[in-house]
């Protein structure tokens, strides 16, 4: 059973011109696509056969099998950071989030800023994630493939991919650009509640 790209929760060029077409067609049709391609390859044998995605990922990492878990944490790390977005993201947490963000950053103001230092301070190809860990939010950063998925305690609620290939077609060098319009107009703060809510 293979694993299948899941479709962009919304249309290629929803994201413009915060984040171009042109970038979701590469990092969606082509990084994403070719992780799990390999990923599919990896796993061919029994080892990991009917596993969920999330299964592959905390036994790769487990055992070291660093192929497999590179190509199946950025399988996940991708879907989930589509969904961290939104055509209407930005702007202010809402309801028991908001509630959560306060209580544990002091204001949205604060929990932006610890997300940008994340990401900015993130030294090459990695990720900034926001984690519920034993019922507090916490700001964390990782490298490379890296997914706080195998950590036991811990939930993802949002994610940003800073790699590279992430913004380089629209913003070159200029991360911090693009770690600031991800805050100021995309972020999905709805998709951060809602995995507060389950977790
Ligand atoms: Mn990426």
């Amino acid at each position: 059973m293979a694993f299948e790209l899941p479709p962009l929760p919304y249309a290629r060029d929803a994201l413009a011109p915060h984040i171009s077409a042109d970038t979701l067609g590469f990092h969606h049709g082509k990084h994403h696509r070719g992780y799990l391609t390999k990923l599919n390859a990896l796993t061919e044998g029994p080892a990991y056969a009917g596993a969920p995605l999330e299964e592959v990922i905390v036994k790769a990492w487990a055992d070291k099998d660093v192929a497999v878990f590179n190509n199946a944490a950025q399988a996940w790390n991708h879907a989930f950071y589509w969904r961290s977005m939104s055509p209407e993201g930005g702007g202010a947490p809402k309801g028991d989030f908001a509630k959560a963000v306060d209580r544990d950053f002091g204001s949205h103001d604060e929990l932006k800023q610890k997300l940008v230092a994340a990401a900015a301070g993130q030294f090459g190809s990695g990720w900034a994630w926001l984690v519920l860990r034993n019922g507090k939010l916490e700001v964390r950063k990782t490298t490379n493939a890296e997914t706080p998925l195998t950590e036991t305690g811990v939930t993802p609620l949002l994610t940003l991919d800073v790699w590279e290939h992430a913004y380089y077609l629209d913003y070159q060098n200029r991360r911090a650009d693009y770690i600031a319009t991800f805050l100021d107009h995309l972020v999905n703060w709805e998709f951060a509640n809602a995995n507060l809510a389950t977790a």
